[in-house]
């Protein structure tokens, strides 16, 4: 019997019709395209990279990250251990105790993932988090990352600048500030605490977003970004407290009045907008001109605290003029 084909089914393959195989390879293709060209990535990396879930295999990429050189945008310090920053978070979207986040952070789902641009953008758009994923080549910086209750620790990301994904969604003149709104969901979040105003969001002065320090990250310790530290999508900003870094995004919205953030409308006298990392500024609680490193020292904090967490080169500039002890 004589099979008739018709065209139309023929050239047009249903995606329903690829397998997970095909899909596999396609993405594969797609990366090798997108990312190929990146001399910092080994050969092993990159092939490993394809698995869509995990980009890197945490072995090779560690070894990556930690030969990064240093420089503008990576510390020589030694890194936290693994181990540390994944079990001492702040995320309180899944408890509010340190240890809470690594125990419940679990029933994040972080795939399929969608983010949202909107407001003052030429066009509002949708995005998946794989299209932002492959967007720019991933790059691994070792930061240090100061919180605003006097701790720290040195963390190996793995992301590009936040300005390249800004540029994309290119801001209306008029947009002076981003806002950064995290996922709320009661059922991923069954320990969600009262009290706050969810969904966590946080935002910057359109400039200080498009500082090239201001990082959008993927990952940490070169492999995918583990839940409690804000999978799958995060902000990192390392010359500021560690709130300012809105973890498992899943809105960047675009305005011109400087946006309400969580810890700001919880308490302004504490936590300013700006929260600069500033050792002359104290919390009105206790000092911030000493840290303790989360790894090494326990209490008393010995580490003297720098200006704009170490690195005024590259900020500094941003807050010309200002009064930062009025603009905390
Ligand atoms: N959505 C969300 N993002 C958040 C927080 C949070 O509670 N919820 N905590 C912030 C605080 S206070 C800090 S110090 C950093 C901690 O990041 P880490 O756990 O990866 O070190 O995440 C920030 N981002
Ligand atoms: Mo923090």
């Amino acid at each position: 019997m004589l099979l008739r084909r018709s065209h139309s089914l023929d050239s047009a393959i249903r995606s329903s019709d690829i397998t997970p195989q095909e899909a596999f390879e396609r993405y594969r293709r797609q990366r090798r395209v997108l990312i190929g060209g990146a001399a910092t990535l080994t050969a092993r990396a990159l092939a490993a990279s394809y698995i869509p879930d995990v980009f890197f295999p945490s072995t090779t990429v560690h070894a990556q990250a930690l030969s990064t050189a240093p420089g503008k945008y990576t510390t020589s310090e030694n890194q936290t251990p693994f181990a540390k920053a994944t079990h001492y978070n702040n995320f309180y979207e899944f408890g509010t105790d340190k240890s809470d986040p690594a125990r419940n952070a679990h029933t994040l789902k972080t795939r399929p993932w969608t983010v949202q641009v909107t407001g003052m953008v030429k066009k509002p758009q949708t995005l998946d988090i794989d299209t932002l994923l492959k967007y720019r080549p991933i790059e691994s910086r070792i930061y240090r990352h100061r919180c605003v209750e006097a701790w720290s620790m040195v963390i190996p990301w793995d992301g590009y600048s936040l300005s390249e994904f800004i540029n994309y969604c290119e801001p209306l003149p008029s947009a002076k500030y981003v806002q950064f709104v995290t996922l709320l969901d009661k059922k991923q979040m069954p320990d969600l605490p009262g009290g706050y105003d969810w969904p966590y969001s946080e935002g910057l002065r359109l400039d200080e977003a498009m500082n090239p320090l201001a990082l959008l990250a993927f990952g940490c310790y070169g492999q995918v970004l583990p839940n409690q530290n804000g999978a799958p999508i995060r902000i990192v900003l390392p010359w500021k407290y560690g709130f300012k870094s809105a973890k498992s995004l899943v809105r960047f919205h675009f305005t011109d009045k400087q946006p309400k953030t969580t810890w700001n409308e919880i308490s302004s006298q504490e936590y300013g907008f700006y929260s600069n990392v500033n050792p002359q500024v104290d919390h009105p609680r206790w000092t911030q001109s000493r840290e303790r490193r989360i790894d090494s020292s326990a209490f008393p904090r010995t580490i003297p605290t720098q200006m704009f967490n170490g690195y005024a080169d590259q900020v500094a500039s941003l807050y010309n003029g200002m009064n930062l002890k009025r603009y905390y």
